[in-house]
């Protein structure tokens, strides 16, 4: 495995200088932040992320990232045009030697949370979900703004493209994405760039949205899709262990078996009644085994990327949302320790 970590770039207020300093990290995980979505990013910006990496030790091979316009998803005349703009960008990051793009497909909502700040008993914080406040919210109606909502669009765009995605059913959902999907990926096949779809967090419908990159019969669909290896998957184990129903380590060996794991976000989530909470990595810390889904990636033969994900804030830090230093510097010591624990177990059984 390539451990990676996540960085936003200059305005991160987590430095690169910081992400050298955690135990094997290599790997600098980012994107452009400052063009549009849909625009083709120049090159100057990739080169100076790559060489902003390698002057601090580390490289530049993942992208997180290359976000799908709107109209993709939704199908609309424009799309091809970029669709055209998304392929040149996975030229261009294959260009400075990127080798995994990752991406999502969720209409309009990114990553949501109810409680950016929950305290837990050892005085740190987190994040948390609980579905009651999100039943009580109506996206066309409240003006809010929460983690994962593109803050771009003014309320009344939001409401209309709520409202447009509001006739769309998951099957044109699929329509849309196996239609993006077959003009993208012989694209990265000739780059040689593994495109890494992020699960839908949490991996159910918001707000009568279609989700539906949620669960293992959808990832088999999806995969099929396009049957190509550099089709693939991010595991990201807190969205997809967001629903019980999701058996994590069954679904990290399949698909790494298959070789479309390209990356892992590997993370805790402790399942509470009507909703979640995001303890610290420790397989004691909430409701996911990461001990057996660590194990399950190696049985499977995974030499992917893998980046901690969100951490609690701790130690007075204050900064992004689940995107702090410590707790995710923490968790990726941790998954260091899993990882060497697993390797050398086999190796001596
Ligand atoms: C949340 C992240 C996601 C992810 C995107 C990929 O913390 O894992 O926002 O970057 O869904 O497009």
């Amino acid at each position: 495995m390539k451990m990676s970590f996540r960085w936003y770039g200059e305005t991160d207020p987590v430095k690169l200088w910081q992400i050298r300093q955690i135990p094997n990290v290599k790997h600098v995980v980012t994107a452009v932040y400052d063009v549009p979505v849909g625009e083709a990013w120049p090159v100057e910006k990739l080169q100076k992320l790559k060489s902003e990496a390698e002057e601090n030790g580390m490289c530049f091979d993942v992208v997180e990232s290359i976000p799908v316009h709107e109209d993709i998803k939704l199908g609309r005349p424009t799309r091809d045009r970029l669709i055209e703009n998304y392929c040149e960008n996975i030229r261009r990051c294959a260009s400075v030697g990127v080798k995994c793009v990752c991406y999502n497909f969720m209409p309009v909502f990114d990553w949501t949370r109810t409680d950016l700040n929950h305290v837990l008993p050892d005085g740190s914080t987190c994040l948390a979900y609980y579905q009651s406040e999100i039943d009580g919210i109506d996206p066309v109606k409240d003006d809010l703004s929460l983690p994962g909502w593109d803050a771009s669009y003014s309320r009344e765009e939001l409401r209309d493209l709520i409202l447009t995605y509001r006739q769309m059913t998951e099957e044109d959902l699929w329509e849309n994405l196996a239609y993006f999907l077959h003009r993208v990926i012989p694209v990265a096949a000739e780059c040689d760039v593994n495109m890494a779809i992020h699960p839908d967090d949490p991996c159910w419908s918001l707000f009568g949205l279609p989700r539906i990159i949620t669960c293992e019969e959808n990832l088999d669909r999806f995969l099929a899709l396009e049957p190509d290896v550099h089709n693939g998957l991010t595991l990201c184990t807190g969205s997809l262990g967001s629903s019980a129903k999701n058996d994590l380590p069954h679904m990290a060996k399949k698909y790494a078996e298959m070789g479309r794991i390209h990356f892992a976000h590997l993370r805790q989530v402790a399942l509470i009644d009507g909703g979640f909470e995001e303890h610290g990595h420790l397989s004691a810390d909430g409701s996911l085994d990461l001990y057996e889904i660590v194990k399950s990636l190696e049985d499977g033969g995974f030499d992917g990327y893998v980046r901690p994900d969100h951490g609690r804030m701790i130690w007075g830090e204050t900064g992004r949302p689940g995107y702090g230093l410590y707790d995710r510097a923490l968790g990726a010591a941790y998954l260091n320790g899993l990882f060497e624990a697993v390797e050398k177990g086999k190796k001596h059984s």
